[in-house]
């Protein structure tokens, strides 16, 4: 179409005009451009018939097709934007009419530890009457610390890459297999002979703590394994720690945690840094020890591993093992949410469904 053949004003507005279309929020505003545009007076297309009326004969076919073509273009994207915005009006009218102002207006959902944070929490709670506090470690662990400092021989099986994440290109640097090398990182620092010529542990006369955290290992998934999982250590150092210091403080524990009629056992075992070993169960409160899927048929699900300190290991951290002694447990934190709450796997812990979650209250 020969725009040319039209008066500046009238080429620029239609050039603006999809822009001005679309600038159009609401019917009033479309019924003010559509009367600039297509109204009966003054407006543009009005103008140009005007115009078309007084042109010259030879002129006015040329002329009066293009101010056909305008006007019909105009007509047309005009009813399709009023279209658009009569349906929006619609909507808007349904929404109004659906809101209830009387009724209260939606909570925010509020944020929440998750249950295994919660659970390690009351288990340091369980804790904290009897004197021990927290102790932290990396779980980007060295060597030295997760096995050597353990008494761990260099051909342990848990060495090995197909049981441990090291970090490649980095010596020695692994993800630490269990909490336990907390356990060398304290015994160090307490072992370690200050200025005068004394270790903290000498000057306190003792240490207890516990170590929460996550540890990891290449094991299978399965209804009591992930290769990431929590696990709370306790460690006790004294003079003339025996047995069954250990026993009453687990005992005291476990009540604490399933109740007085918890129902538990203790069994011998073996760690490489602990002698005696031991591990201790729980009676698989699924089954109520019929046997069943989570505890192999065997009607007990294992706990936690413990033990009286190895000599070897306090004398590797300075501390002379003919005077000192005490014992040390590592508890999976997953598994005793498990029994706590009977979910029958621990893999529900994992997956952040909200509706599983918020069945935890047991937890706190
Ligand atoms: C240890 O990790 C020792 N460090 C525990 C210990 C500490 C012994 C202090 C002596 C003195 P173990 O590998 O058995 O032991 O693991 C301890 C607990 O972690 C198990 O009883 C179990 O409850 C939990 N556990 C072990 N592997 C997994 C896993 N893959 N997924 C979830 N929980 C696990």
């Amino acid at each position: 179409m020969e725009l040319s053949l039209l008066p500046n004003d009238i080429q620029e507005a239609h050039r603006d005009f999809p822009a001005s279309l679309a600038g159009c929020a609401d019917l009033d505003a479309l019924m003010r451009l559509k009367g600039a545009f297509v109204g009966r007076d003054g407006s543009h297309a009005a103008r140009l018939m005007d115009l078309l009326k007084a042109a010259p004969k030879e002129q006015k076919r040329e002329l009066g097709a293009a101010v056909n073509t305008l006007k019909q273009q105009w007509e047309e994207a005009l009813k399709t934007r009023q279209g658009e915005l009569e349906q929006a009006r619609q909507r808007d009218a349904a929404l109004a009419k659906a809101w209830d102002p009387d009724l209260p207006p939606p909570l925010p959902t509020r944020g929440a530890l998750h249950p295994l944070n919660r659970l390690m929490e009351r288990m340091v709670d369980v804790f904290r009457p009897l004197g021990y506090h927290v102790e932290e470690g990396p779980e980007a662990e060295t060597e030295a610390h997760n096995f050597d400092g353990l008494n761990i021989p260099q051909d342990h099986p848990a060495r090995g890459s197909a049981d441990t994440f090291y970090f490649k290109g980095q010596d020695g640097l692994l993800l630490r297999t269990h909490t336990s090398p907390v356990q060398v990182r304290v015994l160090r620092r307490i072992g370690a002979r200050g200025a005068d010529g004394l270790s903290e542990l000498e000057r306190s006369g003792g240490i207890r703590f516990l170590a929460p955290g996550r540890v990891y290992r290449k094991d299978e998934i399965d209804p009591t394994h992930s290769p990431m999982f929590h696990q709370v250590e306790g460690m006790i150092v004294g003079k003339g720690i025996g047995m069954h210091h250990l026993k009453g403080t687990l005992a005291y524990a476990m009540k604490a945690l399933f109740g007085p009629g918890a129902d538990v056992r203790f069994r011998p075992s073996y760690f490489p840094f602990v002698e005696p070993g031991a591990e201790m169960d729980v009676r698989c409160p699924l089954c109520g020890g019929a046997g069943c899927r989570v505890c192999k048929s065997s009607g007990w699900v294992e706990l936690l591993g413990a033990g009286l300190l190895h000599p070897n290991i306090l004398a590797m951290a300075g501390i002379d093992p003919a005077v000192w002694s005490g014992f040390a447990f590592g508890m999976g934190v997953e598994r005793t949410a498990m029994m706590v709450s009977q979910t029958p796997d621990l893999r529900l812990f994992f997956e952040n469904d909200q509706r599983f979650l918020k069945t935890m209250g047991g937890l706190d």
